[in-house]
């Protein structure tokens, strides 16, 4: 251990820490931008410069090292002189006026800055570098005349995503961050996954947002606009009212949702259990007749995108379900629909999710039946809770409420979909017991929870030998599974790939900030949540059972072929 003193305080450290970690430990606080606890340290920006005795330069916090005796100020006149002097450059060539209207105004890292140290004119004024608004993605929009041009997104896409989609280029004034050859986000090979907006500290990106499209529905008398929520929304939505990390919130979500003026409020959780019961026949089903193995699931569309981008050979190996809530939009433009006697065409339906990639899948051909899109639009967690605010819904205040019947019944395993290895310990939970006939004792599969970036298990399931899982959240992760596919190495018989790192709770759509500390928050809800149900396996939920009976039949079969499954090309 190294003992060092910061502002007066003794503080010990393991060897490599940085002056910035060895300074939270004794809750000094000093100011960053260009880092990103976990993913990014380069000292580019000097926010965070320190004094240190007997060095003439002053250095930045992130990337120096703690050695034995440093003494470190953090707070003297110097030091706020230097930092300062730094914003102001970086503020120079920032467009100041467009502050009211950006999307991250009041959460803008830069604007905090500038308040904490008390800039109350912009001192530098003359050429600013003139970018270009790229928003043909359907997701993702990015403003380059706001970049600070800090590199977090590029890290984000390069380092943990392993997609480098975007990157600096250029050199000086002239410096860009794009992809390559100036080429739009929409021609690249972007997963959409929308990790790059959860980096930024500014508003250069942001997500496409269909808040004006979903309140023209909610607004037409002639149409019936029913919402879905994602398992991870609930698990989130309150960081944007206040609520610390994994307070789950579904009963006021509920409230809020249903004060917007939708007509019905279903929940994808329905449709969470739907895909265990479908996706786990179909293993079943490659199992004993020699499919395509090991099977992948198919939830999350930014991993989706990026099996088509970088590895399309792989493609048969992905399941044939599509996502939950494209299911769940399908189920309520045909059976329920069909139920009620309203003409589909006349049905909106909006998925709020976690997830930006979503919005690029709403708008897939495959996602539609009869010419009809299963989900008409997209919002983040971020949209509903901005569409919460516009509504002047005071959302701490509200009262819990309710799912309407049938499509918001769920079980525990669904909620759990949200966190990485949820998927994976739904499926456990339902193929051991549809496959023994017996009912599993512990349904907790410990193995496939938490944050390491590759899990693995292996499960006895009598009349079936061992099955062995993997699971992968973060491209970068996946990247590591796929190449052993590839090389013949990975003897798995099932996947579970998520695009973003931790799960959908830390989508690109979700609040911001988010680091692993809120991930293992938001995941630790949606546990709770499960834990807290009567009815904690998918194929116990009743209303599962009626579907079928009512409607599509048995798992795999004709209708559920043509409304709940799709099929990707490369
Ligand atoms: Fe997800 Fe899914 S869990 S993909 O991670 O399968 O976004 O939350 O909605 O559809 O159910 C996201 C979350 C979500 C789908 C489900």
């Amino acid at each position: 251990m190294i003992t060092l003193t910061i502002d007066g305080q003794k503080v010990q450290v393991e060897e490599g820490t940085t002056l910035l970690e060895a300074a939270k430990k004794v809750n000094v606080r000093i100011p960053t931008l260009c880092h990103l606890p976990e993913v990014q340290a380069i000292g580019a920006c000097r926010i965070c410069l320190v004094e240190i005795e007997g060095n003439r330069n002053l250095q930045p916090a992130c990337t120096f090292k703690a050695s034995e005796g440093l003494v470190v100020r953090t707070n003297t006149e110097r030091v706020k002189r230097a930092r300062k002097f730094s914003l102001e450059m970086i503020i120079s060539d920032h467009p100041m006026d467009d502050c009211l209207t950006c999307p991250r105004n009041q959460k803008c890292e830069l604007q905090a800055l500038a308040m904490e140290m008390g800039i109350t004119e912009i001192k530098y004024t003359g050429a600013q570098s003139k970018g270009i608004v790229d928003s043909l993605s359907p997701a993702i929009v990015r403003d380059q005349n706001k970049c600070v041009l800090c590199r977090r997104c590029v890290t984000v896409c390069k380092e943990i995503q392993t997609v480098s989609a975007i990157f600096p280029q250029n050199r000086s004034f002239n410096t860009r961050v794009e992809p390559a050859y100036g080429q739009s986000l929409n021609d690249v090979a972007c997963a959409m996954c929308g990790q790059c907006i959860t980096a930024c500290p500014v508003g250069a990106i942001y997500e496409k947002e269909s808040i004006q499209d979903v309140w023209k529905a909610i607004f037409d008398p002639y149409k019936f606009v029913v919402v879905q929520n994602a398992p991870a929304v609930r698990a989130a939505l309150g960081e944007e009212f206040g609520f610390p990390p994994g307070t789950l919130v579904t009963g006021k979500m509920l409230t809020a949702v249903r004060k917007l003026g939708f007509n019905r409020v279903f929940d994808t959780n329905f449709a969470a259990d739907l895909t265990i019961i479908e996706e786990g026949n179909e293993l079943l089903h490659r199992l004993k007749n020699g499919g395509v193995l090991p099977m992948i699931t198919s939830c999350s569309p930014g991993w989706i995108k990026f099996a088509e981008h970088f590895y399309p050979d792989l493609l048969p190996h992905i399941s044939t379900c599509k996502s939950p809530h494209q299911m769940l939009g399908a189920l309520v433009k045909s059976y329920y629909a069909e139920k009620e006697g309203i003409d589909p065409a006349n049905i909106v339906v909006v998925s709020v999710m976690p997830c930006t990639a979503k919005k690029f899948e709403c708008n897939r051909p495959e996602m539609s039946n009869n010419g009809i899109k299963d989900v008409d639009y997209v919002i983040t967690t971020r949209e509903l809770a901005k569409m919460i605010r516009q509504a002047g819904i005071d959302f701490a205040a509200l009262e819990d409420g309710y799912y309407d019947h049938p499509l918001g019944e769920y079980s525990g395993a669904a909620t759990i979909f949200g966190a990485t290895g949820g998927v994976m310990e739904a499926a456990l939970r339902t193929v051991y017991e549809v496959v023994t006939g017996k009912t599993l004792e512990k349904v907790d599969f410990d193995e496939v929870r938490g944050l390491e970036g590759v899990k693995e298990a292996a499960v006895d399931i009598p009349g079936l030998a061992e099955v062995k899982v993997a699971v992968a959240h973060g491209l970068g992760n996946a990247r590591k599974i796929l190449e052993r596919i590839k090389d013949g190495s990975a003897d798995y018989h099932f996947i579970e790939i998520m695009c973003c790192p931790g799960g959908c709770v830390s989508g690109g759509g979700q609040p911001i900030p988010v680091n692993n500390e809120i991930r293992r928050l938001r995941a630790k809800a949606l546990y709770e949540e499960d834990s807290n149900l009567k009815v904690r396996k998918s194929h116990e939920n009743p209303y599962i059972k009626t579907i079928y009976e009512e409607f599509l039949g048995e798992p795999l079969g004709e209708k559920s072929h043509h409304l709940l499954h799709t099929h990707y090309t490369p």
